[in-house]
């Protein structure tokens, strides 16, 4: 959400929450977000909950520079490839999560953890053709898709789920956009440590 914020250059305050501090359980919290989840957006009378439609509302704030595709074919592919991220990819890196890192706090049975992996495996491997012969994975344009398989990706290989190398070139085109966050490879490093990711 960070990234996109800075894509189209607003300004916004940052205020950062510990779930492993009990921070999303407040009712201050609760009460902008009874899933206690973050992140969420305040903006003006807005309460804004869930990453991809926070980015998808700040994307049509903004008439000029969309990323969102325009051209119903396009359209299709991006919201095709966001959508498969959704389904086939962030529930099981999520399942990952739990039945490992957050082990105790989650109670999945034995072999959950081997199980989820090798699915994260098979079905993120299906998406590198997308990243080959084009710019970025929705088309040759930017696009909210980018940031989020940037996401799923950088996600994926903190446990140890290898990429092909025309991926990695890939991320690091993505890096050097001037909107990419820089303090965002630290942040990963430290959520690898001691946070969900997110
Ligand atoms: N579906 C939500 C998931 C957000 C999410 O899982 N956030 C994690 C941190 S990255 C969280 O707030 N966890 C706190 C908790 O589960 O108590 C989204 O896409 O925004």
């Amino acid at each position: 959400m960070l990234w996109t914020l800075k894509e189209w250059g607003y300004d916004y305050d940052v205020i950062r929450l510990d779930p492993f501090k009990g921070e999303t359980q407040t009712r201050e919290f609760t009460d902008l977000n009874p899933s206690r989840k973050v992140p969420v957006l305040v903006h003006g009378d807005e309460v804004l909950t869930e990453s991809l439609p926070i980015m998808e509302y700040l994307n049509n704030l903004s008439v000029k520079n969309s990323l969102i595709p325009r051209e119903p074919k396009n359209i299709f592919k991006y919201r095709k490839i966001i959508h498969y991220g959704l389904t086939e990819i962030e529930p099981y890196l999520w399942l990952v999560e739990q039945a490992n890192r957050l082990k105790m706090i989650y109670n999945w049975p034995d072999g959950t953890y081997e199980e989820a992996i090798e699915t994260v495996k098979h079905n993120i491997a299906a998406t590198w053709q997308w990243m080959n012969g084009t710019n970025h994975i929705a088309g040759e344009s930017f696009s909210l898709a980018d940031i989020y398989y940037y996401h799923l990706i950088t996600w994926s290989t903190q446990h140890k789920i290898d990429r092909p190398s025309l991926v990695t070139e890939y991320l690091h085109k993505l890096e050097k956009r001037s909107a990419f966050p820089a303090a965002m490879l630290p942040i990963q490093q430290e959520n690898q440590e001691q946070r969900p990711p997110g």
